[in-house]
């Protein structure tokens, strides 16, 4: 649903501190020969092997990752993780708080996405040569679930443009990020890249509240996403998604593949950018959500809103499937 945004311009603290070295060394170099050589060369090894014992300490610091992540670290240990595996994944160096992302994905927008677009001749034409395409699958996810398959199409073509738009970003970092989000210091990384003219709606009570709703959601995410990445040995690093963290063409937060997701192609791996995989799991999460044949309209629009709790999008879902008949 949300288009794909690509990372910013890395802004990692490792950077800074590799310049470091090669300052030490080309004061070395720059004293001249006199009888204060020795002594002086002396010094600046000292004052090299000094600021190698700090950026040392540095390392340590930073391999159980950044400060602002510190009370993330503490939940994913009381989640039961092995701190040692904690601290290598908060400490890897693609690891960052997603400032730039976080204001993108919380500022409140004065463009509310246009529902109309997917109403339009071109969603209907590409939905409906996606159902042929893959009608064979349809049909069994609709033997399995009993959801219409038009159903899912439409699902399918809002949450991803059937697959085309899935998101650029790493889904541990904006999972990361929205965890922590009730704390000061994501909130001052936050407030550099917040909309200068909302900044009082940064502080004000309702906006700490949806910020403490959210990193509970978030922290819960976490740990499933680190356990969906074991099942399917992978690294949580590696995932790509929306901006919320959401995968695939059918845009499940990593909680709902866990839950719902479903391997249609036998693979063994639940893959949501794969078609087979992404229909039959979609059907699913209806189906365990209420979807039952011969629904009417509010049947149909009570399930469709726990896929997203928006009744504009659950309108464009039911009108754009009933286009797809
Ligand atoms: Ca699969």
């Amino acid at each position: 649903m949300l288009p794909a945004f690509t990372a910013g311009k890395r802004n990692h603290a490792i950077h800074t501190h590799n310049l470091w070295p090669g300052k030490v060394s080309s004061l070395m170099v720059s004293f001249k020969p006199n009888r204060w050589r020795l002594s002086r060369e002396a010094l600046g090894l000292g004052l090299a092997l000094l600021l190698l014992a700090l950026l040392g300490a540095f390392e340590t610091a930073h391999a159980g990752g950044q400060k602002v992540f510190s009370p993330l670290r503490a939940e994913m240990i009381r989640q039961g993780m092995d701190p040692k595996k904690v601290d290598s994944l908060l400490g890897d160096k693609r690891v960052r708080f997603e400032s730039r992302l976080m204001a993108v994905l919380l500022a409140p927008s004065e463009h509310s996405l246009n529902y109309g677009q997917f109403l339009g001749s071109k969603t209907v034409k590409a939905g409906k040569a996606f159902m042929a395409k893959h009608a064979n699958v349809l049909a069994e996810a609709q033997k399995q679930s009993g959801v219409d398959p038009t159903v899912v199409v439409a699902i399918l073509s809002v949450e991803s443009r059937l697959g085309a738009y899935t998101g650029n970003c790493s889904v541990f970092n904006v999972l990361a990020s929205q965890a922590v989000l009730d704390t000061p210091e994501a909130q001052k990384l936050l407030a550099k890249k917040w909309p200068r003219r909302q900044k009082a709606e940064l502080k004000s009570p309702k906006t700490r509240a949806r910020f403490k709703r959210r990193a509970v959601w978030a922290r819960q995410e976490m740990g499933s996403l680190i356990r969906l990445a074991q099942k399917e040995g992978r690294s949580p690093l590696d995932y790509k998604g929306s901006l919320a963290g959401a995968l695939g063409m059918a845009q499940f937060v990593p909680t709902s593949v866990l839950s719902w997701g479903k391997d249609a192609d036998g693979d063994g791996k639940i893959n949501l950018a794969d078609p087979d995989d992404a229909i039959h799991s979609v059907a699913n999460y209806l189906k365990a959500h209420g979807w039952r044949p011969g629904l009417g309209t509010k049947g149909k629009t009570k399930v469709v809103l726990t896929y997203n709790n928006s009744k504009p999008y659950a309108k464009t879902v039911l009108g754009l499937s009933e286009k797809l008949r």
